[in-house]
């Protein structure tokens, strides 16, 4: 069977089956999944934050502040060193600055407990909750030396396992002091003029987003628009710092293989699995089906290989991975058992097409 010879087989199908299977609630394409990595993006690099297993509620407090974009565009407030307060220490996640309305304060939720505090020590290349008056809350550090003098008062959560030369670099820069909470301000060497003032947030070393690894679209969710961002970068090489759209960490060139990787280790899924779920089953069959043949489609719609067209490829992907389910609990209602003219269409697909990858 060709290709053009199934097309049309799943159109009669489609004929036959497409209003049962329009009955199937599409979910919605959106699933805030769990993630233990932290991409930071930053005014002189960018930095991943793995975060440990076992420090849940610094973990779950970090991703509510990144989730709202509340640890976006703040500075690195405070550098200090072994010589001046007896710990190396870049700081932030508290403070931006705006030119018109100058320094300002992220708003703030309730202070979290600490936990596991005595477990990870302060250890080069570890980020720890940052204590301010009100408790544990946006604030963190970066540990840019031994620190272990700080074991057990606050909870280290996670460690930088790709560009800490970054970190080391702008623990390198020098710092002023401002008064108040910026004693020990750093400033990108060369770029604060006068060098006690601060006159646009330019001079600042800024934080301008952390998102979740795999956010290639920087919505603060993952999702599969982030699946279709890494697509359009697809053949980009965007340098060895290259965090989002380079997720197999190759050299910076995103590929197929950076593609596989996001569905696979971060979204934890399946080709074919269009809302993300963990599960491919009859929802997802039902969103490529309504979408068959359909052009400048997305992943969510169906087009699991980013070409735009929903075609017998991608009924492919579908087909090889029919019923796959990682194991996460359900976050919607069961799906519907499929229809027999879908399960034929599905023995078919699968004997006739040859995946791509
Ligand atoms: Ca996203
Ligand atoms: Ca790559
Ligand atoms: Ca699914
Ligand atoms: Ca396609």
């Amino acid at each position: 069977m060709n290709m053009s010879t199934l097309s049309l087989r799943f159109c009669t199908l489609l004929l036959a089956g497409g209003l049962t299977l329009a009955a199937v609630p599409s979910q919605a394409h959106a699933q805030n999944l769990p993630t233990q990595r932290l991409a930071f993006y930053t005014t002189m690099g960018d930095f991943l934050v793995e975060m440990f297993s076992d420090t849940p509620i610094a973990n779950d407090n970090m991703l509510t502040y990144v989730n709202s974009a509340r640890q976006d565009g703040n500075v690195f407030h405070r550098s200090v060193n072994v010589f001046t307060a007896g710990v190396d220490v870049i700081q932030g996640g508290a403070f931006f600055w705006d030119d018109q309305t100058r320094w300002n304060a992220q708003p703030t939720d309730a202070p979290i407990n600490d936990d596991s505090e005595a477990t990870h020590s302060n250890v080069f290349g570890t980020i720890a909750m940052a204590e301010n008056a009100a408790g544990y809350t946006n604030q963190w550090f970066i540990n840019m030396g031994d620190n272990s003098v700080l074991d057990g008062d606050f909870t280290v959560f996670g460690n930088v396992t790709e560009g800490i030369t970054v970190a080391q670099n702008i623990f390198a820069q020098p710092t002023v002091n401002l008064g108040a909470l910026f004693t020990d301000l750093p400033f990108e060497d060369g770029k604060n003029s006068p060098p006690d003032l601060v006159a646009t947030v330019d001079e600042l070393i800024v934080v301008d987003v952390v998102v979740a690894l795999g956010d290639a679209d920087f919505s603060n969710v993952l999702n599969s628009a982030d699946i279709d961002a890494t697509y359009a970068q697809v053949g980009v090489n965007r340098g060895a710092e290259n965090i989002l759209f380079d997720t197999d960490r190759d050299g910076g060139i995103t590929d197929q293989q950076d593609i596989d990787t996001l569905v696979r280790d971060i979204f934890h899924t399946e080709y074919g699995d269009t809302n993300l779920d963990g599960k491919v089953n009859p929802t997802d069959l039902a969103d490529l089906t309504l979408n068959w043949l359909g052009t400048g489609k997305t992943w969510a719609e169906g087009d699991f290989n980013g070409d735009g067209l929903v075609n017998p490829t991608d009924l492919a992907d579908l087909t090889l991975n029919w019923l796959f389910d990682n194991g996460a609990a359900p976050q919607t209602p069961p799906a519907t058992v499929p229809e027999p003219a879908s399960l034929a269409l599905l023995a078919l697909g699968g004997l006739a097409l040859i995946r791509r990858r």
